[in-house]
């Protein structure tokens, strides 16, 4: 058994989903898991008596013009490190919860290794923010093992930063059951959607870096092709833009703006292609939940998704931009039923097979082991 604090942004989002899945995982084998975050993670919503939640609080002193919550998760970890005699941090992201830790290590009398993921968006703020290229590459260098959810992000971490450091590549995986095809087409008439309609959906946080203007042109020319509907699920700065670009395209009545949605799995399951032609992704979760479900997709040449998409295979992958053949490849797709089936199924086996949970716990238990043997 060892004793594991884990960091991470504890809202929606990719990261903190594989976060707390993770402490959920190692706590059902047995470890203890002390999960020190700003407030509860959203997908820790059972009980399990090996898992704590040490929640960060920042005083808002009048005199200080930031609420140093940095500062305040710094000396929370330490607080816990030395109360519960952690083994190991596992923080995800170097910015700045690898910096905290660091800090938080060195502020500790007990001795704790530091375990840092990186899910990309650091790399994406250091695009925007050369000055804290020094920073994040510190966070790295100092954390006793450093992992990254593609091979992608290792190669654009050692480029941008110049780190010559080890990373290992441990994909991020799905929980098995959550994600699973399930029958309903009682939901598909709650939305309307009629029997011969095909559905594709795009799911993210409506970021600039997600395009999902692109996912709508693209959506507004099959549609005049094939009976089709296009679930847009999520929410972010986008959002209202979208909801003009739609009404521009004279497309209201196609496009259903379903927000925020705690059971993804019940929407990938109506649905018979889902698309994500983002600018940045590391490694793109979105898709790996949606193979599970059997819902082939279409992605960018971008970031980790080649990773995630076998082209030809369980996909189609599109150069960044290539609206017109984001087009092609969805009519090959859902004019041709018999293809439709082969990359359905062979997604589903993907996901269960590269990106099965139990293989995945076992990468980030060998990490743990070795980091805690080098002394
Ligand atoms: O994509 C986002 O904006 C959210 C961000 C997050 O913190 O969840 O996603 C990043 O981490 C996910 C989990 O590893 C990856 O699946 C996403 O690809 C990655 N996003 C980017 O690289 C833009």
């Amino acid at each position: 058994m060892i004793k594991i604090g884990i960091t991470c942004y504890p809202s929606v989002g990719g990261s903190g989903v594989i976060a707390t899945e993770l402490g959920k995982l190692l706590a059902k084998k047995g470890n203890e898991i002390h999960f020190i975050t700003s407030s509860l993670p959203f997908r820790l919503n059972g009980v399990d008596s090996n898992i704590y939640f040490h929640e960060v609080e920042v005083n808002h002193y009048p005199v200080f013009q930031y609420p140093p919550y940095d500062l305040a998760l710094a000396s929370k970890m330490a607080e816990v490190i030395d109360r519960e005699k952690l083994d190991i941090l596992h923080v995800h992201y170097a910015m700045p919860h690898a910096i905290c830790a660091i800090l938080a290590r060195d502020m500790a009398e007990h001795d704790v290794k530091i375990v840092t993921t990186l899910h990309g968006t650091d790399i994406t703020v250091l695009g925007i923010d050369k000055s804290l290229t020094k920073m994040i590459k510190h966070g790295i260098d100092q954390s006793d093992a450093v992992t990254a959810v593609s091979h992608s992000l290792v190669d654009q971490t050692k480029e941008m930063l110049g780190v010559e450091r080890e990373i290992d590549v441990v994909h991020n995986f799905i929980d098995n059951n959550e994600y699973f095809y399930r029958e309903n087409s009682n939901l598909r008439k709650q939305y309307g959607i009629k029997d011969d309609e095909k559905v594709l959906i795009h799911i993210s946080n409506f970021r600039k870096v997600k395009r999902v203007s692109d996912v709508i042109y693209a959506f507004s020319e099959i549609a005049l092709n094939i009976p089709a509907k296009l679930l847009l699920v999520g929410d972010g700065p986008e959002y209202s833009e979208m909801y003009r670009l739609v009404k521009q395209l004279n497309i209201e009545e196609k496009v259903l703006f379903l927000g925020r949605q705690m059971n993804v799995a019940d929407l990938l399951s109506i649905s018979d292609l889902k698309l994500l032609l983002s600018e940045k992704e590391s490694f793109g979760l979105v898709l790996l939940e949606a193979m599970a479900c059997g819902v082939p997709c279409i992605g960018t040449n971008v970031g980790g998704i080649p990773e995630v998409i076998e082209d030809g295979e369980t996909g189609f992958i599109t150069e960044l931009g290539d609206v017109k053949n984001v087009v092609k490849k969805a009519m090959e797709l859902l004019t041709d039923q018999e293809l439709w089936t082969a990359f359905s199924s062979k997604s589903i086996e993907q996901a269960y097979q590269r990106f099965n949970a139990e293989k995945i716990l076992s990468e980030y238990e060998h990490i743990y082991d070795s980091t805690l043997k080098s002394g």
